[in-house]
């Protein structure tokens, strides 16, 4: 009897050896959702947005020596369908290259530098989410990372953006996800309505050691899109959100609405509103966030020298609220990045990027 017990251990450690190695399928209800709005309920102003008044600052970036400077040179980003193949194709290695660095060790019980950047994401709830800090908090954390995929991995590209406006319910059909040189395959929920696991693309049989939601638990980077949720992130709804007209107000119909369905829509690690930085798809989500943020920026120059809202604890943001990314990049006022070409030295680094459009 002993004997057949270890014989059938063998036999399944050697069956084990063969599959690929992939971690735990956790079920839909793993996952922590974001809350959202639909269109027409910002419309009729349902997220009851009391505009804060606007600070001023004492000076205009945009006529600043350094931000004159960027202006001069500045990095593209590009978006998606124009990025060079050998841009994707170092984008892509350049994550993959942070997922095999060893942690800084600050951030337990993350397993590599790319997961650092979720551990902070998943420990900074909820002070980052369901604020107007949100979207300033969420242009730094993306920069951050981007900066250190030079310092950590040698990628100097600017980073990609992704326009889901054209691919707003049809985001599986993106070759980010059909090429599977790319990110891996979206697919629906199976059969009982759970995510499924990715093993397509560049990050097949990626296991996630932060999340779900505020537990580290090891499972498999799944997916299960919903295509009438990705469908929410077109460019009617982005207008709604745009044409408001102070920061705060902005910012809240830009979290609830196209944020929160872009990252529900896509699913399971996505959906989860602490640890959604496992699936490296995030970046390319918080890129179309940021570009729809720095277009409402466009409109009035004063947009990237004020700010407004209050934060998680009810305290006004104003130009000299402290951004904090735990030691990822340098502490920095809002002041230095309202303004994507405000050309400000942070750390090694020049904070100066537009985008292709
Ligand atoms: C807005 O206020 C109404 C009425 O008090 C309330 O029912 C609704 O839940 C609020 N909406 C949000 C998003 O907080
Ligand atoms: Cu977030």
């Amino acid at each position: 009897m002993q004997s057949l017990v270890y014989l059938l251990a063998l036999t399944s450690a050697a069956t084990a050896a063969l599959l690929p190695r992939v971690a735990p399928n956790l079920p839909a209800s793993a996952f922590p959702t974001f809350s959202h709005l639909t269109q027409a309920d910002f419309e009729a102003g349902k997220d009851n947005v009391t505009a804060s008044p606007t600070t001023f600052t004492p000076f205009a970036l945009d006529a600043s020596p350094a931000s004159a400077a960027c202006s001069a040179n500045p990095n593209v980003r590009i978006e998606w369908r124009s990025y060079p193949t050998s841009s994707r194709l170092g984008f892509i290695a350049a994550i993959k290259c942070m997922m095999a660095q060893p942690p800084s060790g600050n951030f337990p019980p993350s397993t590599s530098r790319y997961e650092d950047f979720a551990r902070l994401h998943q420990m900074y709830m909820p002070n980052i989410h369901g604020n107007p800090k949100f979207l300033i908090w969420h242009r730094y954390f993306l920069w951050t990372f981007e900066m250190a995929l030079r310092d950590t991995c040698g990628f100097w590209d600017p980073l990609p953006w992704w326009d889901e406006t054209l691919d707003a319910g049809n985001f599986h059909n993106s070759d980010m996800f059909t090429n599977t040189a790319y990110f891996g395959h979206l697919p629906g929920p199976d059969a009982n309505g759970n995510p499924v696991c990715i093993i397509s693309g560049a990050f097949a049989g990626l296991t996630c050691h932060i999340g779900p939601g505020s537990s580290n638990t090891p499972h498999c980077l799944s997916r299960a899109v919903d295509e009438s949720l990705t469908a929410q992130c077109n460019s009617g709804f982005v207008q709604t959100c745009n044409s408001r007209g102070d920061y705060a107000s902005m910012e809240s119909c830009s979290e609830g609405g196209p944020h929160a369905y872009g990252h529900d829509g896509i699913g399971a690690v996505m959906s989860d509103v602490s640890a959604s930085p496992s699936d490296p798809i995030f970046w390319m989500h918080h890129s179309f966030i940021d570009h729809n943020f720095r277009i409402w920026q466009n409109v009035d120059p004063a947009r990237t020298t004020t700010i407004n809202g209050d934060d998680h604890f009810g305290v006004p943001l104003t130009m000299n609220t402290i951004v904090n990314v735990g030691g990822l990049g340098p502490n920095v006022p809002i002041s230095d990045i309202m303004n994507t070409m405000s050309g400000i030295q942070i750390g090694a680094h020049t904070f100066c990027y537009k985008y292709s459009y």
